[in-house]
């Protein structure tokens, strides 16, 4: 399955300050007498909002990705699409803002607890609901923030990084939409990705206990890598980060619109691009023509050789190995 990033909503400051006061004004605890009334109240009212707060804050720590420098393709994606050292900072101001609330909470309580006066209690309770909201309100900027990129993220491909995959490249028109579809146990599904309208596609093919993934990306991969401009560029790196086995289609028939000679270029550029990345050629349209060429030829139309280019697939698919594993 794809997967997705279970971020949480981020409360706005002022949401955050109505929910913490707000459960903090329901409680009321009942003592022996009408000071130790007063004092189980405020302290269960300190606790309560206190932790409301900081379990808010902790909590976005942890659920928000983390990013480090040598993570598999997120960095760069991330950088671009949100900023990476405001993200950075922002989550570093939500933990300051848990610890704090801590820090404040556990003083307060400690005040209570040593007091044997009423006003005082009060006076500590309505100094820590201050210190409270001003400690929310010094994050305000950083909570808008994270909301924002909760958005973002949510945009950013739903590819699992843990499963091989495989990505198809080549001109329009080759054949690239109907050898995903071909080589894939159920129907592609469309997945957002940052920077194409079209978003990607990705299909699932399955080898025994192992899945794979294969992904046709429309208008990324289709032109040399050379005449794209810089947020272009951007993407097809991020793209890299997450290809293990490409796939490049060549359409021979040219029924595709583009001369051999072009596509070979493509061919080309893609490959300094990718370097690195196991690459298989295979001609399509073979139903129609064929070249006396190495390269695999086959018909997605026909089925002609799509055993031996599925196995092809499967075995540099086969010798991908994540850490994990
Ligand atoms: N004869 C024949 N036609 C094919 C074959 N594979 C694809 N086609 C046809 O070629 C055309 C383009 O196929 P697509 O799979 O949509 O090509 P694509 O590379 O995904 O094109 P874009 O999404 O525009 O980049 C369609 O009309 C297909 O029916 C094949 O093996 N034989
Ligand atoms: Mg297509």
């Amino acid at each position: 399955m794809a997967k997705s990033y279970r971020i949480p909503t981020v409360l706005s400051a002022e949401e955050l300050t109505d929910k913490a006061f707000h459960r903090a004004s329901k409680i009321t605890v009942n003592g022996t007498n009408a000071l130790d009334t007063k004092k189980k109240t405020t302290l269960a009212k300190i606790t309560a909002s206190g932790d409301i707060v900081k379990d808010t804050f902790v909590g976005y720590v942890n659920k928000f990705p983390r990013i480090e420098k040598d993570d598999d393709f997120f960095p760069e994606l991330v950088d671009l699409v949100i900023g990476i050292d405001k993200y950075k900072k922002s989550l570093g101001a939500m933990n300051w803002a848990a610890n704090k609330t801590e820090k404040i909470k556990t003083e307060a309580l400690r005040n209570v607890r040593r007091s044997k006066d009423g006003s005082v209690i009060d006076s500590v309770r309505s100094s820590f609901y201050g210190r409270l909201s001003s400690i929310i309100r010094q994050v305000k900027n950083e909570l808008e923030f994270l909301q924002e990129c909760k958005n973002k993220f949510r945009a950013l491909p739903a590819v699992d990084s843990n499963v091989a995959t495989l990505v198809v490249a080549g001109f329009p028109n080759v054949g690239k939409s109907k050898l995903v579809s071909t080589l894939s146990s159920a129907t592609p599904e469309i997945a957002p990705y940052p920077f194409t309208t079209k978003g990607i596609v990705i299909g699932h093919m399955d080898d025994d206990w192992r899945k794979y993934q294969i992904i046709d990306t429309p208008g990324l991969l289709d032109r040399s890598i050379d005449e794209r401009n810089a947020i272009e560029k951007q993407a097809i790196l991020a793209l890299r980060y997450l290809t293990n086995v490409m796939i490049i289609v060549i359409d021979p028939s040219e029924t595709c619109g583009y001369s051999m000679e072009k596509q070979l270029a493509l061919l080309d550029s893609i490959k300094r691009g990718f370097e690195g990345i196991p690459i298989i050629v295979a001609e399509s349209k073979s139903d129609i023509m064929t070249t006396d060429s190495d390269n695999i030829h086959f018909s997605a139309e026909t089925g002609e050789n799509m055993d031996i280019l599925r196995k092809t697939i499967v075995d540099e698919l086969r010798k991908i190995r994540f850490e994990e594993e």
